[in-house]
């Protein structure tokens, strides 16, 4: 639980992400920083409330993962201990700082969280950041429990303190949202302290003449961490019998436990805590115990190439196996593993019946909150597009509002990655005849929004953009951004996205209620018929959040009821999605518990049948 990460000693009982945390926290953490995204949010929720009870170290959600990254680093130049955290593709937006930051290395120490998505729970992609590791020439420590989770984030940062060099953690979904006990040790005793700036333009200046000496310097440092890996108590041989052996990373290697179990078989095993650099000497010396090995590895086969071209560059003549008997898709599970070591070893498995979970359980597709003002904002724009006559392509981002995909708005066309909604439109725009409305969150617009909409400026695009201020990053749990105060563990001040909006240069900007679904039509209508770069802010505040603030102020929100003159048109229903309201035989009622009094059904209803109660 979140308090208990803050927990003097003792055990304590924690998610995959609050473990992290608090292995930052033990390692004496001096700043952190985060972009949002499932499945690292809650890394950076801890620490936020970390640092507001703490107060000896400061934190910020920053506007993106790149700033992140930049702001993590520039406190390791500085000589602090620096985290950040980010979900996979939010290393795609770092990446072009820290492939440089893996040259410059830092004075300090810095820890960068990638959390993976196998099976794509909650992304757009299953991208295996291992990846990044081996082409950045950054190390990768990968743990597989919730108390390696600490424990290798506390690793991470002597890693990175010893060859002054940025570490990924790298964790995932089944990891940082699982839970687990904990050993804690103690809280260092330490102040946040600034530091005097000692210049080093050699090292931090990539200049190419400065970049080729740091190049041969990084591939020096990797060797070196190489051979330190295969000394760390993190990656091990158990010795089994006979000849075959196991190769296992993460996750898998719990599966690989207990598949073996299962098989009752005991197989060498290598656990591999390190999937960059390679524990090249550990690798070499569970080799020569086999002849036959499987790499269990979730997604791409990293390792598995790896090993087989030390097999070939030591001449060992050991026959590797891994995507060849194991899916490079998706999570693994303990009969994945089983099936695919009994089919290596020509066992016969029982195969056992499992109920097909998703056959059993309800449908629940995912949904506009009840008072969302998203689906207000949607109703508005269909309508908008509908009383025009016009043909549009609607450009989508990523965020809750993704879900206007969905009937009866039907209103998100394309959604590629996070600030796309604006560049897509710009191509769009070129390429079609019809209206292009490009609609984008507020979190989403400070994150990678502002340079497309700079360039549909710049060349003149005939482009409507709707954006969506709700005043926080509602799809992973309410983040501040730079349009409200918070920043995480301090008052900063609001960045107004009007502003923001004309000084790219855009002259059409107006800013609606999103509950105003009438005034909010009329404005996307003018803004379509607009030639030129047209922008649209519906602004209202998440219905979480109303509901969770009238909560703390005692203030009961009304629910609004149909009365008798409902002649069950069902427009509320056919043409306006809320999930509070719903027909009772062929009678539309609303649900007093979900109704969150935004009141747009009462001003969709053509025969004047909804009221407040
Ligand atoms: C590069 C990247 N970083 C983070 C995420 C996770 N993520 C998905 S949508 C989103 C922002 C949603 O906030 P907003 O645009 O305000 O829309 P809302 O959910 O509040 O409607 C985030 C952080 C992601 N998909 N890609």
């Amino acid at each position: 639980m979140l308090k208990d990460v803050l927990n003097k000693s003792g055990k304590a009982f924690l998610l995959g992400n609050e473990a992290i945390a608090r292995g930052a926290l033990e390692a004496g953490i001096d700043l952190f920083s985060c972009y949002p995204g499932t499945p690292s949010s809650e890394i950076g929720d801890t620490l936020s409330y970390a640092c507001k009870e703490l107060k000896n170290f400061v934190m910020e959600y920053s506007v993106n993962e790149k700033v992140a990254v930049e702001v993590a680093a520039a406190a390791a130049f500085a000589g602090m201990k620096s985290m950040c955290a980010m979900k996979h593709v939010g290393v795609n937006v770092a990446s072009d700082a820290l492939f440089s930051l893996a040259y410059t290395g830092v004075s300090g120490a810095m820890v960068v969280v990638t959390a993976d998505d196998p099976s794509m729970h909650s992304s757009q992609n299953e991208q295996d950041n291992r990846w990044y590791g081996l082409s950045m020439k950054i190390p990768v420590v990968e743990p597989s429990s919730v108390q390696e989770a600490k424990e290798f984030t506390k690793f991470c940062f002597q890693v990175s303190s010893k060859y002054e060099i940025p570490v990924f953690l790298r964790t995932y979904t089944r990891l940082s949202h699982a839970s687990g006990v904990v050993n804690l040790s103690p809280l260092p005793e330490k102040e946040f302290e600034r530091k005097n700036w000692i210049k080093n333009p050699k090292r931090y200046v990539v200049l190419p003449a400065h970049a080729r000496v740091l190049k041969a310097e990084l591939l020096d440092k990797i060797e070196k961490i190489s051979a330190s890996f295969s000394r760390w108590s993190g990656n091990w041989i158990e010795k089994g019998d006979g000849n075959f052996g196991v190769i296992a990373c993460g996750l898998s290697y719990a599966y690989v436990k207990e598949a073996c179990e299962d098989l009752s078989i005991n197989p060498h095993i290598l656990k591999i805590s390190t999937p960059n650099p390679l524990p090249r000497d550990l690798i070499l010396d569970f080799l020569v115990e086999v002849d036959r090995v499987i790499v269990v590895e979730e997604v791409d086969p990293i390792l598995e190439l790896q090993v087989k071209a030390l097999c070939c560059e030591e001449k060992l003549n050991v026959e590797v196996h891994g995507k060849d008997l194991l899916p490079s898709s998706y999570e693994y599970s303990v009969g994945i593993v089983e099936k695919a070591i009994a089919k290596l070893l020509n066992f016969e498995i029982k195969e056992v019946e499992t109920e097909d979970v998703a056959k059993i359980a309800p449908p629940r597709p995912p949904i506009f909150c009840p008072g969302c003002p998203h689906s207000a904002s949607f109703y508005a724009l269909r309508k908008a597009v509908e009383e025009l006559g016009v043909n549009a392509a609607f450009t989508g981002d990523i965020g809750c509002y993704t879900l206007g995909i969905n009937k009866p708005y039907s209103a998100v066309d394309t959604c590629i990655c996070m600030g796309a909604s604006v560049g897509i439109g710009c191509g769009l725009s070129y390429a079609l005849k019809d209206k292009v409305i490009a609609v984008i969150g507020d979190s989403t617009f400070f994150h990678t929004g502002i340079p497309p909409l700079i360039n549909a400026v710049h060349t003149k695009r005939n482009l409507t953009v709707l954006i969506l201020d709700n005043s926080t990053t509602g799809m992973t749990g309410h983040q501040p951004h730079p349009g409200v105060e918070s920043y995480g563990c301090g008052e900063g001040s609001s960045v107004k996205i009007e502003d923001v909006v004309r000084g790219c240069g855009v002259e059409f900007v107006e800013v609606v209620n999103s509950y105003s679904v009438d005034k909010l039509k009329d404005a996307l209508k003018r803004a379509i018929e607009y030639e030129g770069v047209a922008v649209v802010v519906s602004r209202q505040k998440c219905a979480i959040l109303r509901r969770r603030e009238a909560k703390a102020k005692g203030k009961k929100l009304k629910p609004y009821r149909v009365n008798e003159k409902c002649n069950s048109c069902l427009k509320c229903i056919d043409e306006f999605s809320c999930p509070a309201i719903f027909l009772d035989g062929n009678r539309v009622k609303i649900d007093p518990v979900l109704c969150v009094s935004c009141g747009v059904c009462k001003r969709i209803c053509p025969e004047g049948a909804i009221e407040i109660t």
